[in-house]
């Protein structure tokens, strides 16, 4: 999978990303970061985190409805375990979650409050996380629009959700290079990245592959594959022979009895999305760990051998060659 290299920052991040910085320096008491609870590492935004440095932080996990209870808890407990932190989940069938919400805010920003002093809150995440649907909720009303695709929200918009607290929600975004491939491919998967900047068959294959790891019994019963007791076999099929087997098994076959396996990625994209293969989680916190070093790893070789060309060409570095595409 490192192989696989997956970046979307459209030209409407890079707005987004002057607009943070200058609504960031006009006053935010306390930062709403929502990550997915499916992903809830690979959807924090590192360029977040360098923006918004020494701000208190309320993490939510959010559509925790489709992830692993399990391993929600323990990201909860590795978050809760941050300085100036705290870490809830969250998802959106919880009627009224702004008396909990707020109430975490000010306990992260107690000196703020009160008609002289209103609690200014940036809400955040990447793409398609759930910002505006949770500010909809927060509001009791369709103050944002929201949709099930990344992109949705262009500019930010202030929300006043109490006499003495005003929302901003902000528009989705990744950062220009996403080193972490698994990353990613979770990201991908998960809809936060463009539909045009991925290939579907390439995603499906890695997130099969994360669901073979974590959750044989779930694909087993969602496919039609095995029996249960089966599934420790199933977790050691090569991820492309599954995804025929899917295939076959849906009856994606078009003349000449070619399987159609770009239809057999979207089904399993989907069924992940909508949560039909049941409740999981892609990583856990010692998953991310691993990644994470394997990444330091092949940075630094990518900077040596960078260095080496530049001493070789006895130039100095090539401007604008960390420059990410910009994918339609
Ligand atoms: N299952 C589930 N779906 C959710 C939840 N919250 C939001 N969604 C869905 O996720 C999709 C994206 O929601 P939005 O609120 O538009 O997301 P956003 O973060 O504002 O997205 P952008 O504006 O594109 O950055 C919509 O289809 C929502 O219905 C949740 O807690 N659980
Ligand atoms: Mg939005």
């Amino acid at each position: 999978m490192p192989g696989m290299s997956i970046q979307w920052f459209p030209g409407h991040m890079h707005t987004t990303r002057l607009a943070m910085v200058e609504r960031l320096k006009s006053g935010i008491d306390v930062v709403i970061e929502l990550l997915d609870a499916r992903l809830p590492a690979s959807s924090a935004n590192p360029l977040l985190a360098t923006l918004t440095t020494g701000k208190p932080t309320l993490k939510l996990l959010n559509k925790q409805d489709l992830a692993d209870a399990v391993r929600t808890e323990a990201w909860l407990v590795h978050y809760n375990a941050q300085p100036d932190t705290r870490a809830l989940g969250l998802d959106a069938s919880e009627p009224a979650p702004a008396a909990r919400l707020l109430q975490a805010c000010r306990a992260l920003a107690p000196l703020r409050g009160g008609m002289v002093k209103p609690l200014r809150v940036l809400i955040c995440g990447v793409p398609n996380v759930g910002k505006s649907t949770l500010i909809n909720t927060l509001v009791k009303r369709k103050a944002t629009k929201t949709g099930d695709e990344a992109g949705i929200t262009k500019t930010e918009q202030a929300i006043a959700l109490a006499s003495d607290v005003t929302l901003y929600d902000t528009p989705g975004l990744l950062w220009p290079r996403i080193t972490v491939p698994e990353s990613g491919l979770l990201l991908a998967a998960s809809g936060a990245v463009g539909r045009n900047a991925y290939d579907e068959q390439e995603v499906a294959l890695g997130l099969l592959e994360r669901l073979q790891a974590g959750y044989p019994g779930a694909l087993a019963a969602r496919y039609k594959l095995a029996a249960p007791e089966d599934a420790d076999a199933l977790a050691a099929w090569p991820a492309d022979q599954l995804l025929e087997r899917i295939a076959r098994q849906r009856g994606y076959v078009g003349s000449g009895a070619v399987l159609n396996l770009q239809k057999a990625a979207e089904a399993v994209l989907n069924d992940f999305r909508s949560g039909a293969i049941g409740r999981v989680t892609l990583e856990t916190p010692e998953d991310h760990a691993a990644w994470l070093a394997a990444t330091a790893v092949r940075e630094a070789e990518r900077a040596a051998k960078k260095a080496a060309r530049e001493q070789a060409s006895k130039k100095g570095p090539r401007k604008g060659s960390r420059q990410a595409p910009d994918a339609a």
